[in-house]
């Protein structure tokens, strides 16, 4: 067990001159010995837009009592590592690279599983950005990818592995839903399955600051929205499952569940409740928990931004409220987690992990019957900018990291 040694992160973001992200091919190997502290002038996927220096700590949370979390290195090396996942009871990893690689991890050093780079821009935002493994996967070795494509769009493509159960068939390609992005940045980049069985996807608003192309509070359209499809050998493409909210106000597009939204780079299951983390303006980042089976609500965007109202006086009424907000003295873009629920850490059962990709730290929440509590579980600028939360099928979570490093959560002194 270590604890990953971090420099402060300063992130420099514009929005018309995204950094340069590095090209070079990764390899990634499994757990070393030495830890690298780490600075990072990389942009981050999920859509930071401020330019952000993290000052010192001024934080209002306190942590749960008696227990200490450390972040323990699983796998280093990767270019830029967004996401893991597994299949469901799989003991295997899988980290998805946002220039174009999905790693397996076997016991030993990360191999490929699937190398797309060629079909992938890679660049600030842009890239491949998340993976969904079918809830049938054992079954049907199908699997979902959200990318960013070289025309600049977003494309959910499906695949299926081959008969070496670490590689996937890289020609099994079929692309599941294309949607076009004006611009480069808030590209969303989560695609995964419901405790529905549907295909739920993230979008962002379509990019540009502020909402310029007014995406966010049009139902008619597949930007700045949640959308949810069914995915199968069935369809040509995808269905629509009947309960969307199209299907009884057709001002709806057919494949929007929720509207409203600017980037939720991550969102997550627990139960029945549905946590969304959508990335701020300027000013705000926002946590919001909603019922997973409520159809057609309305997260605010850019009539809100988090709690505040961003365009002109406006009326909360009728939008979803943020759980939890704050702002960009504590960091510049919300990094989306999950609900623990692994059986290492009883005591972190029903805590909502999330981060700031600037912030540099990690904090829980728990939804308590009126203000939701908040845990601070490692500080500004102890985790070098968190791109991104995951899950294994035994519950347990993990972070990955910009510079390369994908760790997992354990208990301090574990
Ligand atoms: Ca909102």
């Amino acid at each position: 067990m270590r604890r990953a040694l971090i420099l402060a992160v300063v992130v420099l973001v514009t929005e018309e001159e995204p950094a340069p992200s590095t090209t070079s091919h990764a390899t990634p190997r499994a757990v070393t010995t030495t830890t690298t502290a780490t600075t990072t002038t990389t942009t981050v996927a999920s859509g930071a837009e401020s330019t952000t220096t993290i000052a010192a700590a001024t934080t209002t949370t306190r942590p749960l009592a008696d227990l200490e979390l450390a972040l323990e290195e699983v796998a280093s090396g990767f270019t830029q590592p967004v996401y893991l996942t597994a299949p469901p009871g799989d003991p295997r990893l899988f980290v998805v690279d946002q220039p174009g690689v999905v790693w397996v991890i076997d016991g030993g050093d990360p191999e490929p599983f699937l190398d797309i780079r060629d079909d992938v821009a890679f660049d600030g935002e842009q890239g491949l950005l998340s993976l969904a493994f079918h809830p049938d996967y054992a079954a049907n070795g199908r699997f979902y990818l959200d990318f960013t494509d070289v025309d600049g769009d977003t494309a959910i493509v499906e695949f299926t592995v081959s008969d070496d159960p670490n590689r996937a068939d890289p020609d099994s390609a079929r692309v599941v839903l294309a949607i076009d992005q004006p611009r480069a940045n808030h590209n969303g980049g989560l695609v995964t399955f419901g405790p529905d069985g549907a295909l739920w996807i993230g979008m962002g608003d379509g990019g540009g600051a502020g909402d310029p192309f007014g995406n966010g509070q049009r139902p008619d359209t597949l930007l700045g929205a949640l959308l949810r499809i069914e995915v199968g050998p069935e369809y040509e493409g995808y269905g629509i499952p009947p309960d969307n909210p199209g299907s009884r106000d057709d001002r709806w597009a057919p494949e929007v569940w929720a509207m409203g939204l600017r980037n939720p780079w991550r969102f997550a299951f627990d139960g029945g409740d549905l946590f969304v983390a959508d990335v701020g303006q300027d000013r705000i980042e926002e946590i919001d928990i909603v019922a997973a089976d409520e159809p057609g609500l309305n997260f605010g965007w850019p009539l809100m931004e988090g709690d505040a109202c961003y365009q002109g006086d406006c009326d909360p009424a009728g939008l979803v409220l943020p759980v939890h907000t704050y702002t960009h003295s504590e960091g510049c873009s919300i990094t989306g987690g999950f609900v623990y629920r692994g059986d290492a850490i009883p005591e972190l059962s029903g805590q909502y992990f999330f981060a700031d990709y600037c912030g540099g730290w990690i904090r829980s929440l728990r939804r308590g019957d009126g203000d939701s509590e908040v845990h601070e579980w490692f500080a500004p600028g102890e985790v070098a900018a968190p791109t991104s939360f995951g899950l294994d099928p035994a519950g347990e979570i993990y972070v990955t990291s910009a510079p390369g490093t994908v760790y997992r959560l354990v208990r301090a002194g574990s």
